[in-house]
């Protein structure tokens, strides 16, 4: 089937042909990935932006680094939470949103993003499932509370730390001047609430993620590689189920064979003409 399939996707860039599916779908979900905000500046993880000093991005998002080196992991994320909130939600973002509060009660629209830039709760998004957490989000290392935390700099230590480039480099920020629970009893280290590499998924967002995923007709995958599981495998399942898939990138992925439509291009510009 995957021969129909390409020769689907030969004319599938045909907007038209979508928007009559979309115009028919009951219950679409929005799959997003890094790409949809590479246009409001936040570094994808592949490509040049995926590196922070002389390190790749998913060797710093591991519990493993965390163990090693809190100072430096915290630096890390203290610098992409001054990203996120310099970074302004793009025309990709608010065409998803506006998509929702338009059609949001005549139609079920889930947006699940493996981002945690928390872009798409400031574009307005609404019914929205992180499944990797988010940078603005801490949990505490001794007794998993987990709190919103928008403070610039997290901590007093933190100020001024993080840079990107290598000469950057300073001696480790002792872990008791690190954020720490301000639950007198506890006092653990916060990590940040994100799910890193070798980490499960919280479990009720998996089980809400793949809720939506099983009962939509309709699939939109948006600015993904599609390498990282389990999130890579959410639209092969839907389209698998009969589901149509239209994906959204700037080039084609491993998964565009499964998919029914592929518009090739920059979200920002690709999105707001599709879904308006
Ligand atoms: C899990 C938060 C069960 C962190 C992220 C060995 C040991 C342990 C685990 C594994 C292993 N081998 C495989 C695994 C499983 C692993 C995995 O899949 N690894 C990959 C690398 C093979 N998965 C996990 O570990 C997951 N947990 O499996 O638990 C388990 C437990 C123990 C042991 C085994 C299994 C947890 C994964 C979650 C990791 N956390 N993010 C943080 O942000 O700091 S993942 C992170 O990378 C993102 O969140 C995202 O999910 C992922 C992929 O990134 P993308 O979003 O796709 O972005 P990317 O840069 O890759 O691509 C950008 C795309 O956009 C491109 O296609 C580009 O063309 C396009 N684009 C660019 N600009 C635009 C655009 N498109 C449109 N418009 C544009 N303008
Ligand atoms: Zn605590």
């Amino acid at each position: 089937c995957s021969f129909s399939r390409i020769m689907a996707i030969r004319q599938s860039s045909d907007m038209s042909k979508f928007k009559e599916a979309l115009k028919a779908a009951q219950d679409i979900v929005i799959l997003s990935g890094a790409g949809i905000s590479a246009e409001s500046g936040i570094p994808t993880f592949r490509g040049a932006g995926g590196f922070w000093r002389k390190f790749q991005a998913s060797a710093l998002a591991t519990p493993g680094a965390f163990k090693t080196s809190p100072s430096l992991v915290w630096e890390f994320y203290h610098y992409r939470r001054e990203v996120a909130t310099k970074a302004q939600p793009n025309a990709g973002h608010k065409a998803i949103a506006k998509f929702e509060a338009k059609y949001g009660k005549m139609k079920k629209i889930t947006v699940i993003t493996q981002n945690v830039d928390g872009l798409h709760i400031r574009a307005g998004s609404k019914n929205l499932i992180e499944l990797h957490g988010n940078l603005f989000k801490t949990r505490c290392t001794k007794c998993k509370e987990v709190l919103t935390n928008y403070d610039n700099p997290i901590c007093e230590a933190l100020a001024g730390r993080g840079a990107p480039d290598e000469k950057a480099v300073a001696e480790d920020i002792p872990e008791q001047a690190l954020p720490h629970c301000r639950r007198y009893s506890c006092g653990g280290l916060l990590r940040p609430h994100i799910v890193w590499f070798g980490e499960n998924l919280d479990y009720e967002v998996l089980q809400r993620a793949e809720e939506a995923i099983s009962s939509c007709d309709m699939c939109l995958v948006v600015g993904t590689s599609s390498v990282v599981y389990p999130a890579a495998m959410f639209a092969p399942q839907a389209a698998d189920r009969g589901a149509i898939v239209a994906e959204f990138n700037i080039e084609p992925t491993p998964a565009t064979p499964n998919f029914h439509f592929y518009f090739p291009g920059e979200c920002g510009k690709t999105l707001p003409l599709a879904l308006s």
